[in-house]
């Protein structure tokens, strides 16, 4: 340990970029009133704040959703040629900010823009009779920005600028609990650069590497690699298509997004039956692996606490490594666009991301494909 300065931890000193967890992730979408609706009927979320012409906000709209330590803002133009519209035209509903919680938004701007970061805004201090937050902002791939949040001074419902939204309607939450993981797909050759970006500029470090054989299938090919904060809070693996013999789902993406982007956020839940049982009812829809997906799965994984049954009924995945095992599902794409979807995860001691599972469900998401006629 070096330069341990005697009112600092080691474990504070030794993180080269300190970051608490996600704040909150932003989507564009083409009506946040309608997204919202989707939000809490279907996927649990509750009303926490709204911003938009009746506090004076004249050019957009934003819902803020919450699902324990889940926070989503739903944006949307009010009118014809902003810059929010541009960006939906260009990639259909799409996930525009991965907010960063920090201890200090100024000292996280500077040390990322040194560190060779691209400005999105410099450190802005926002008020309101609830205090302060003051937010910096660099830009990742794409059209992805994160937002550095730094909010200890503050005590109102979500941001300066925001009334809480409180409608009578409100179905339950289905049991989501945080951000696992969020997964950006970028153009082939892009990885490397991205991984180093997140190394050389977050100070994140790499957890796993996957290459295309890892993760092959007759027309599938991809490579990944897994990057996560100091604190292992944060993990954002990051794809690219490899020549396949079709069109792979990463270049559907790509094609359908416009270009780099956040492909899925991964949801944590401690009962993965429960949750997605519920989900399903309120009409989320899954993808599905064959049903002999589970006569094998036994020998795969081993002895598991859940029972086979409600795990094939519902389309639940499992996967074991040295640490534990995990069970997982995909939905469908959420939008009209074959490109943002969920990835409902529970683990039970495994830290890794199911590629046991990989084969299975890049198979289930061809099959989709194939019936969209985009394979
Ligand atoms: O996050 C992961 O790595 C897993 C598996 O296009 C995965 O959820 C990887 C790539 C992909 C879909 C799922
Ligand atoms: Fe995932």
């Amino acid at each position: 340990m070096t330069q341990t300065a005697p009112h600092t931890s080691p474990q504070v000193s030794t993180d080269a970029f300190p970051m608490n967890g996600t704040d909150y992730f932003e989507m564009l979408v083409g009506n946040a009133r309608q997204s919202a609706h989707f939000y809490q009927t279907a996927m649990g979320f509750q009303p926490l704040a709204y911003s938009g012409l009746s506090t004076g906000i004249k050019d957009r709209e934003s819902y803020v959703l919450v699902q324990d330590k889940i926070r989503l803002v739903l944006t949307t133009p009010l009118k014809p040629g902003t810059d929010i519209g541009e960006l939906i035209d260009r990639h259909g509903d799409t996930v525009r900010t991965v907010a960063l919680w920090v201890d200090d938004a100024r000292a996280a701007y500077t040390t990322a823009i040194e560190r060779g970061a691209e400005s999105y805004f410099e450190p802005l201090q926002e008020q309101d009779d609830k205090g302060h937050v003051v937010r910096s902002a660099v830009k990742s791939y794409g059209d992805t920005v994160h937002v550095f949040v730094e909010r200890s001074a503050y005590e109102g419902v979500f941001l300066p600028g925001f009334v809480a939204w409180e409608p009578e309607y409100r179905p339950g939450p289905v049991g989501l609990k945080y951000v696992d993981h969020m997964v950006a797909n970028v153009d082939e050759g892009q990885m490397n650069k991205w991984v180093d970006w997140y190394a050389d500029v977050l100070g994140f470090k790499q957890l796993i590497s996957f290459d295309d054989k890892d993760i092959s299938t007759k027309y599938t090919a991809l490579m990944s690699k897994v990057m996560s904060n100091g604190n292992g809070r944060i993990k954002f693996p990051i794809n690219e298509p490899a020549p396949g013999l079709k069109k792979s789902q990463i270049e559907e993406y790509l094609e359908f997004h416009g270009g780099p982007g956040i492909q899925h956020i991964a949801v944590a839940t401690d009962n993965v039956v429960d949750t997605v049982t519920q989900l399903r009812n309120r009409g989320v829809e899954f993808l599905r692996v064959p049903d002999t997906y589970y006569d094998t799965l036994l020998d795969r994984v081993g002895e598991i606490d859940e029972s086979i049954e409600p795990l094939r009924e519902l389309g639940i995945l499992v996967d074991r490594d040295d640490e534990g095992y995990l069970l997982q599902i995909f939905t469908r794409p959420i939008g009209s666009r074959p490109t943002v979807f969920y990835e409902i995860i529970q683990r039970k001691g495994a830290t890794s991301f199911g590629k046991g599972n990989f084969k299975a469900l890049f198979e289930a998401i061809e099959r989709e494909q194939e019936l969209r006629g985009t394979l």
